[in-house]
C-alpha cells in the first residue's frame, strides 16, 4: 500500500479509546499513519480537528475515503472489514458476552474518568473521582469475568473486550486502583501485554509519547 493510501489515526498517546483502536489495528496487521492530537494543549478542540471529530476527543480514524468517529463504531468496521484475525466470536452468544464487556468498559467506565469530565470535577477531586468510579466497574466487571474468562476476557481467544480493558487497567494503576482486589483482570492484562499488537499499541511506544515509562 502506498504511504499516502494508509489509514490516519488522530490518537493521543495516553488516551484509552485511541490505544482501542491501535490495538486492532496492529492485531489485524492494518498499516497505518498517527497523527498525534495533544490533549494537553486543546489541539482537540481546534476549528480544524473539531471538523474532523464534532466531539472534540479521539480517536478519528481516516480509512478507506471515510473519516470515523467513535472507538466501538471504528472497532465494529474494522471486525466487519478485516475479517482475518477476528475480535469477534463467530456464535451470537459469546459474542454478545464480549460486548457486554466492552460496554462495561467503554460505556460505563471510561466517560466518568474522560479528561473533560476530571477538569469539571477539578484538581483536588479527580484523582479521588476516577479511583472511586473505576473501583466500582471494577467490582462488576471483575464478578462478570467470573463467568466468562479463560486466558482472555471470553474463553482462551483474544477478543474487543481484551482490547477495551487493557487501556482501562493502564488508567486503573494511574488512579491508584488497588488491582490486588482484581485477581481475574489482573491476570488478563498480564496475558495481553505480552502479544505484540499490545506491546506495539502501548502508551510508551507512541510516537508522541512525552513521558519515560514509570514516571
Ligand atoms: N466515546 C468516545 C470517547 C472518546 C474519548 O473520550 N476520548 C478521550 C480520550 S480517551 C478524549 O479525547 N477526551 C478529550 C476531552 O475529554 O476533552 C470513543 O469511544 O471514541
Amino acid at each position: 500500500m502506498e504511504l499516502d493510501e494508509r489509514p490516519i489515526l488522530y490518537s493521543y498517546w495516553r488516551s484509552s479509546c485511541s490505544w482501542r483502536v491501535r490495538t486492532s489495528l496492529l492485531w489485524k496487521n492494518i498499516d497505518y499513519n498517527t497523527i498525534p492530537v495533544n490533549l494537553l494543549v486543546n489541539e482537540h478542540k481546534s476549528a480544524e480537528y473539531t471538523a474532523i471529530n464534532p466531539m472534540q476527543e479521539v480517536p478519528t480514524l481516516v480509512i478507506d475515503g471515510n473519516t470515523l468517529t467513535q472507538s466501538l463504531a471504528i472497532l465494529e468496521y474494522l471486525e466487519e472489514t478485516h475479517t482475518e484475525k477476528p475480535l469477534l466470536p463467530s456464535d451470537p452468544l459469546t459474542r454478545a458476552k464480549v460486548r457486554s464487556l466492552v460496554g462495561a468498559i467503554a460505556i460505563d467506565t471510561q466517560p466518568a474518568q474522560n479528561l473533560r469530565i476530571l477538569k469539571y470535577v477539578g484538581d483536588e477531586k479527580s484523582q479521588d473521582w476516577a479511583k472511586h468510579w473505576i473501583t466500582w466497574a471494577f467490582e462488576g466487571i471483575e464478578k462478570q469475568l467470573s463467568s466468562t474468562a479463560g486466558n482472555y476476557c471470553v474463553g482462551d481467544e483474544v477478543t474487543l473486550a481484551d482490547v477495551c480493558l487493557v487501556p482501562q487497567v493502564f488508567n486503573a494503576r494511574r488512579c491508584g486502583v488497588d488491582m490486588s482486589r482484581f485477581p481475574i483482570i489482573s491476570r488478563i492484562d498480564a496475558n495481553c501485554v505480552k502479544l505484540e499488537a499490545f506491546k506495539l499499541s502501548d502508551p510508551y511506544a507512541q510516537i508522541d509519547c512525552s513521558e519515560p515509562k514509570g514516571t
